[in-house]
């Protein structure tokens, strides 16, 4: 199993220096993850004020208890990124984000990286930032080799953060926000907004399946005189029922849940105006959605209150 994985790792890898618009490296997932047909979607609004001399550069709100697929909607009670059909397929354990405690599941998972978590013997933290990412998921992406401001934040400078680049299955440690690798007119931002696979064509999936936002720069407010106003608009976030969970890592956020609550993070990047030696900073929250099997109680809300610096990344 290993061989395999490594010998398409290569492939891929090669195939992401070389040609990354030909080759659709692909999911080779063996179980049909689906455990929910539809989802009871919510909708919300929020607004964030950008300081004076930056600018929006990305936002992001994602379900980390949710994966679209093909197949219709599967759940991720740890939010690790794999579905617990993909945990049970695979052998890892779906109520832990790290099975083999060190390296994130879907990390350990992911073709690209090819990295057996079992044999991960290098010393790490395991406290997980406000990302959910920690300093082995760091070395186990190999994206601290280049020791720079905003390593396993946005290694790249892509605009999507290294968290999400695992989720959609992107490359953290390759600018390709606007690749298309899937040839489904989405580039990785959007299917970053989506929540789709950068490897697994829209067309595939139900649209009732995916986020929908808008982001709108209103034009002034009392309470952001001086920077960039914006109002996000969630016109549909998929939410699932789903097992309680309790996440026994140390984390600046907890990704711990209740039975049927759903763990949503938002992701805002900004950056400087004007070229200066100033970095992007990043905001990031999480908050608790309850799927409503009656489908009745579909708003909430979130606020820039919520949303706290999760670090800085490099120009
Ligand atoms: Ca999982
Ligand atoms: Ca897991
Ligand atoms: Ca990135
Ligand atoms: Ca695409």
């Amino acid at each position: 199993m290993i061989s395999r994985k490594l010998k398409i790792f290569w492939g891929c890898a090669a195939a992401a220096v070389l040609t990354l618009a030909f080759q659709n490296c692909g999911n080779i997932k063996v179980a049909n993850p689906v455990e929910v047909m539809a989802s009871n979607a919510k909708t919300g609004i929020g607004y964030f004020c950008v300081p004076s001399g930056y600018t929006l550069e990305t936002f992001f709100i994602t379900n980390l208890n949710v994966k679209s697929s093909k197949y219709g909607l599967a759940i991720d009670t740890d939010g690790d990124g794999l579905s617990d059909a993909e945990e049970d397929s695979a052998g890892y354990d779906k109520m832990k984000r790290r099975s083999a405690d060190k390296v994130l599941d879907s990390i350990c998972e992911d073709l690209n990286y090819g990295v057996d978590c079992e044999k991960f013997t290098l010393s790490c933290d395991p406290a997980q930032s406000e990302f959910g990412i920690n300093e082995c998921d760091k070395m186990a992406l190999n994206v601290t080799m280049n020791i720079q401001t905003g390593a396993g934040i946005d290694s790249d400078k892509d605009g999507i953060p290294d968290i999400l680049e695992v989720r959609i299955n992107s490359f953290p440690n390759l600018s390709d926000s606007t690749n298309d690798l899937d040839f489904d007119l989405a580039n990785n931002i959007t299917e970053a907004e989506l929540g789709s696979s950068s490897r697994l064509s829209n067309k595939e999936i139900d649209p009732r399946n995916l986020v929908q936002i808008t982001k709108t720069k209103l034009t002034s407010s009392p309470s952001c005189p001086s920077g960039e106003y914006w109002q996000f608009t969630v016109e549909n976030l998929p939410t699932v029922p789903v097992n309680a969970f309790l996440d026994d890592q140390l984390s600046a956020f907890s990704f711990s849940h209740a039975e049927n609550e759903n763990v949503v993070q938002t992701f805002v990047k900004i950056k400087p105006v004007s070229s200066t030696s100033a970095n992007a900073k990043t905001f990031s929250s999480v908050q608790l959605v309850t799927y409503d099997r009656n489908d009745v109680d579909k708003s909430f809300i979130f606020d820039q209150a919520q949303l706290v610096p999760s670090g800085e990344v490099g120009q």
